[in-house]
């Protein structure tokens, strides 16, 4: 089976799109695109309020409210390095529970394409770079957060035993995943101790900045990210509903060459917020793995026109948006 649809697929009014995790950062910028595009069915963005995913009941009442015809599964119990490290049995349990609630309402109720949500902090750490995504099995994950990794790994093998079944039974495949990078945007979560590190640093300089204090990067600042801005992410993952048909993982990054060091983005954070004060390294801190270099090449072969926002764009919006909702922001 190729890769691309011969004909993507068109929503209708008629079409409903069920987004798990939609209040979250990524759901919140999927919500975004939508609008900004105008893209025609029934959008639903859950969030937890919703229904409890970790609950199967709770799931079948909201498949059975809904009827959805594509499902972007985007919830998780989500966090950065220091979160992972102190809550492994939740990132893997939470996560575990709500993939196999999702996913199994999906089957039973036809949904037409469900596209899940892996992360590159998921591959193995022992490996050759840049990462391509048939490497996702290939050995151990980072020690740092195996337990999402693992939780991640078995819903990609997950999504491909559905599609067994679903051939088995005279059915179309129909599950797929992507698998983004470090993201940033509105609606992230600034929380410091368990949030990711673009907005983790962001919400240490507004506070180095209003207190007159120094403006502290844990860890060395040598390790390397790929940032991917969310709405860049939202794009390419609304792209791969509509176009992509295949089973394989298909990867949401920037170009290798766009890889920063945490130095660097504390550099870019601290002239957003034009902050003049010290700018300190706590290498008491983990670095977490120094690097997860992933490949977006297959998305650029199969999509190649997409435009991505420049960094410091990115970076000066999501710092506008976190200026403009501290009160309400997650933090
Ligand atoms: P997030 O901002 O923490 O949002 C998580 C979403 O999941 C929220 O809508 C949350 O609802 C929902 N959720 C969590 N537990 C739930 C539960 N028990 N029942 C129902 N809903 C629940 O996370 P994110 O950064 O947007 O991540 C979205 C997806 O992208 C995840 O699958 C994550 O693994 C993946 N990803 C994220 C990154 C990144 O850097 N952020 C990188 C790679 C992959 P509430 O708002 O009600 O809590
Ligand atoms: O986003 P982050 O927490 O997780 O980044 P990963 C951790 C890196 O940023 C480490 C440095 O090198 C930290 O030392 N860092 C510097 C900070 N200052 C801070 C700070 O204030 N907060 C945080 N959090 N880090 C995550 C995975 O790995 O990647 C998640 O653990 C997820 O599961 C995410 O998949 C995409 O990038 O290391």
């Amino acid at each position: 089976m190729s890769e691309l649809r011969v004909q993507p697929l068109v929503l209708t009014d008629q079409d409903v799109v069920l987004v798990t995790g939609g209040t979250g950062l990524f759901g919140k910028a999927v919500e975004h695109v939508v609008k900004q595009d105008n893209l025609p069915g029934s959008w639903v963005f859950l969030g937890s309020k919703d229904g409890d995913l970790r609950d199967l009941s709770a799931c079948k009442a909201l498949f059975e409210k809904y009827k959805p015809t594509y499902v972007l599964h985007l919830a998780a119990f989500v966090g950065g390095l220091f979160k992972n490290m102190n809550f492994k049995v939740s990132f893997w349990l939470d996560n575990v529970n709500m993939n196999n609630n999702i996913l199994s309402c999906c089957y039973e109720y036809g949904v037409k394409k469900t596209i899940s949500c892996l992360s590159t902090c998921v591959f193995p750490d022992k490996i050759e770079y840049p990462i391509t995504e048939d490497k996702l099995h290939v050995g151990p994950p980072h020690f740092s957060n195996d337990a999402y990794a693992y939780a991640k790994r078995m819903l990609d093998m997950l999504s491909v035993w559905y599609n067994e079944q679903a051939v088995r039974e005279g059915k179309e495949s129909r599950f797929s995943s992507v698998i983004p990078t470090n993201l940033y945007g509105p609606h992230d979560n600034f929380n410091v101790e368990n949030g990711h590190v673009l907005p983790g640093l962001m919400h240490k300089c507004y506070k180095a900045q209003k207190g007159g204090s120094d403006f502290i990067v844990y860890g060395s600042g040598k390790p390397l990210r790929q940032f991917l801005f969310s709405h860049d992410a939202a794009r390419m993952l609304l792209w791969t509903m509509l176009n992509y048909q295949s089973q394989e993982p298909i990867m949401l990054c920037v170009s290798e060459e766009d890889e920063k060091s945490i130095g660097q983005v504390a550099q870019s954070i601290k002239d957003a917020f034009n902050f003049s004060g010290n700018m300190i390294f706590d290498t008491s801190k983990a670095d977490g793995q120094f690097k997860k270099t992933a490949s977006n090449a297959k998305m650029l072969r199969l999509n190649p026109t997409f435009k991505y926002t420049p960094f410091d764009e990115a970076i000066k919006t999501t710092v506008q948006w976190f200026l403009d909702n501290y009160e309400t922001a997650r933090k």
